[in-house]
């Protein structure tokens, strides 16, 4: 049996994936079992100045003498293979200390880590394939030989006024071919909100719920059949046409998950203008704070912000009108006025009367909405017309606008959702996802809608009024497909069993997993606890730029691996690629880039194609780059492994280092600012910002407070830096570019990491910021 004398603790890092410490922590020494499965992270040798690091997202890399080993998944029974792998240099002795991340207690081997779904599952699955995935690989291979027959096959299946011409598709993805174009379905018209109610009411089903509305408060919910949600939203369509929303207007709707949030988003996407352009749409997550609401007002310049006077969270309430009030405020102070603000009461929340209110701009939308018709017809649009813009955090301060369109973007939302979920039309779905981010707009409202699926939508916070709320929600509604994120999973498990097992959650059939990498130990407590053994976990990887799911299982045709991905959704061509952009085969660690375009893809950057061509095309010509580092096992599944840019997901959350920093300098006694990802237990990574104060101005808590409420007002509160670290200079090269690589080593303190420092301007400021450290 191998024995490790010393196993180090480590979670993961914005670099590594499926890196979490399993909870609880076993102390060290730990005596790893000869099948227990390890992620090797670093490891040091008896000889001086060895010591090898790997998985950092890029492949194996070598941090000191000697050449590193080819493979970071081993079990402990490999760990004697480790040392002939390292080629260490002869004579050098044994390995002396090794920091190992454990993925699973006593599995049989890396091979057979495998999860299979139940023979019952796979019976009635939509693909399964007794016959190894046969059933997805025909599928598969079609798709990718013949998009257009593929694609165009399924398309049919929905409604369009005239179909496609002359081709199913045209692109171009490679700059060194000129503009980057991406176009699917052009020339036919469609409407999608046209197909994801009015085509269900017509085939029968006006009857069946589309919308179970559940409050904060338990006992607090509602219900809309897709009849009485068609006619809804007619009416506000109706109502926005009236005050003259029209071609090239764009409407903001800053909503909590309400059932107006959908209906908002469905009546912009129903009023198309006279000249086939649907009105621009953009969502803007309630959770962003005046400042990031006002930026993105004056990006797109609205005719209209739908809001609502007030939404409770847990035990918090959040006037959120106010917060447009003061966005509205700036902007009309940077010359850019909005007429109208049409504000929704919600008045679990707040009465109307207590609502600050400025005549002329503001109207209540039960006082206006409800008197339109309820028949409204819908505009039929170009499948490449605008269907909404979703801003996300990049590398630069700037959000970017990514942009959708219509007919595409319609096609693969719904067939994703289906295949991935394996829906059946009487499932119940619920997606934890706010209807801001990109999850929401694809899974809570399009892809399940056009499917004709009932859909769940909770207004309130996970844990509240207890840990038990989402199993409880569960059970009333009877969901049988549960759609959550990462943190959610993390978080709710280091709560204990006790407050799901409660609850008898047999009407749980599929799980869903989204926004970051799940960790093996999440994934099999979500597997395990939650699903009670049986339902497979469906794993989507896919960004606000894909609009839908790229790399996802079908949980009936694969056997699941705990944290990986998986395979490629149909029509999905994912590729690997070294640092010059060489498509790397079979088992490897790169850079992941797509080929080939697919129908759910982002046409282009709001104003700005040359960022749009800059950001995602030229950095692997021939590409589409995802931004993000993957590995692909002997197997072929795919393991991503996180954000390769300056970007930090936390929580799920895109949170681009450049907005905190940008932030931050903005608070007058800031001078400089450097923000880095540092791994977190719960949010999967956490913001860590080193400070230069202006001369002269002294360290404090009360200053580390006000820099924390800075980012807060003008970003959100989910961009709050969990740790402000205290830095009288950073480290900077000659020509004054900051050294992230050792601020990140500095921030997750791996002190004996941080390689070079020769190369700096004045390498004393590293010894200076590793004492005020613990400030
Ligand atoms: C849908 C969404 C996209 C980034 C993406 C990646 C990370 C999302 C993931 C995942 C591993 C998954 N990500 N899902 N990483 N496994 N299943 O989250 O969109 O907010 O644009 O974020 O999130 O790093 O590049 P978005």
């Amino acid at each position: 049996m191998a024995q490790i004398s010393h196993i180090n603790y480590c979670s993961y890092s914005s670099h590594r994936v499926s890196l979490v410490s399993p909870s609880p922590r076993p102390t060290a020494p730990f005596k790893a079992q000869p099948s227990t499965l390890l992620r090797l992270v670093r490891w040091s040798h008896s000889a001086p100045r060895c010591r090898y690091s790997l998985g950092d997202g890029m492949g194996t890399r070598s941090a000191a003498a000697g050449s590193s080993p080819r493979r970071s998944l081993v079990t402990s029974d490999h760990l004697r293979h480790v040392e002939s792998m390292a080629q260490l240099p002869s004579g050098a002795g044994k390995i002396s200390h090794l920091n190992a991340v454990i993925l699973g207690e006593s599995l049989a081997s890396e091979e057979n880590d495998l999860v299979f779904p139940s023979p019952e599952f796979s019976a009635q699955a939509l693909v399964s394939s007794p016959n190894r995935c046969a059933g997805y690989q025909q599928m598969y291979r079609r798709s990718v030989e013949d998009p257009a027959g593929f694609w165009s096959e399924i398309a049919s299946q929905f409604c369009w006024k005239e179909k496609w011409h002359p081709e199913v598709y045209a692109e171009n993805i490679d700059v060194g071919k000129g503009t980057v174009r991406i176009e699917w379905f052009k020339g036919a018209t469609t409407n999608i909100c046209y197909n994801a109610l009015d085509r269900n009411v017509e085939a029968g089903n006006g009857g069946k719920v589309a919308i179970y509305w559940e409050g904060n408060e338990p006992g607090q919910d509602g219900q809309l059949t897709y009849a009485e949600l068609l006619d809804k939203v007619c009416q506000l369509s109706n109502y926005l046409k009236h005050v003259g929303v029209g071609k090239g207007d764009a409407v903001v709707i800053y909503l909590p998950m309400l059932m107006e949030l959908p209906i908002a988003m469905l009546a912009c996407a129903r009023i198309g203008a006279v000249h086939r352009y649907s009105p621009q749409m953009s969502v803007v997550f309630a959770g962003f704070s005046a400042e990031s609401l006002a930026q993105r007002i004056l990006d797109c310049k609205p005719k209209v912000v739908i809001t609502c006077n007030a939404v409770q969270r847990g035990p918090k309430t959040i006037h959120l009108k106010e917060i447009v009030d003061s966005a509205l405020t700036e902007c009309a102070n940077d010359g850019i006025s909005i007429g109208l603000c049409l504000t929704y009461e919600n008045q679990s929340a707040m009465e109307r009367e207590a609502t600050k209110w400025q005549e002329g701009r503001d109207v209540w939308w039960q006082d206006v909405v409800p008197k339109f018709s309820t028949k409204c017809l819908v505009e039929w649009v170009d499948a490449e017309d605008p269907l909404f813009l979703l801003y996300t955090s990049g590398s630069t301060g700037k959000p970017k606008g990514v942009l959708h369109t219509t007919g595409g973007y319609m096609v693969y939302t719904a067939t994703t959702f289906k295949y991935a979920f394996d829906y059946k039309p009487s499932d119940i779905y619920w997606c934890t996802a706010d209807c801001g981010w990109i999850t929401g707009h694809s899974y809570v409202t399009y892809g399940p809608l056009l499917n004709g699926a009932t859909i769940v939508v909770f207004e309130g916070a996970p844990s509240y009024p207890d840990s038990g709320r989402c199993w409880d929600i569960v059970d009333k509604y009877k969901v049988s497909i549960f759609y959550t994120a990462p943190t959610l999973v993390r978080s709710l498990m280091r709560d204990g069993d006790e407050y799901v097992t409660r609850y008898s959650r047999k009407s749980l059939r599929v799980l869903g997993s989204v926004g970051e990498p799940i960790n093996p130990s999440a994934w099999r407590w979500f597997f395990n606890v939650v699903g009670d053994s049986r339902c497979p976990i469906s794993d989507t990887w896919w960004q606000t730029e894909t609009g839908g799911f790229m790399i996802a299982p079908l949980p009936g045709a694969w056997p699941q691996k705990p944290g990986s991905a998986t395979f490629p959704f149909f029509g999905v061509l994912p590729v690997i690629v070294d640092e010059k952009g060489n498509e790397i085969e079979g088992e490897c660690s790169g850079y992941l880039c797509i080929k080939k375009s697919w129908p759910g893809a982002f046409r282009t950057l709001y104003g700005d194609h040359e960022r749009f061509e800059t950001t995602y095309f030229k950095p692997f010509p021939g590409y589409y780059f995802t931004g993000d580092g993957c590995s692909r096992d002997k197997d072929g599944y795919h393991w991503l492994t996180g954000r390769v840019d300056d970007v930090i997901n936390v929580s799920g959350h895109r949170i681009g280092t450049a907005e905190v920093e940008s932030a931050l300098v903005s608070h007058p006694q800031c001078a400089e600012a450097a923000v880095v990802g540092v791994e977190h237990e719960v949010k999967g990574q956490g913001i860590y910002a080193f400070v230069t104060l202006v001369e002269g101005v002294p360290y404090s808590e009360e200053l580390q407070k006000s820099l924390i409420l800075t980012v807060r007002n003008q970003i959100g509160a989910f961009a709050a830096p969990d740790k402000i670290h205290w830095a009288p200079g950073l480290p900077k090269t000659r020509s004054g570019k900051i050294m992230r690589r050792i601020l990140r080593k500095i921030a997750s303190r791996q002190l004996d990491e941080l390689g070079d420092t020769s190369t700096l301007a004045d390498p004393s400021v590293v010894d200076q910021l590793i004492s005020l450290s613990d400030c």
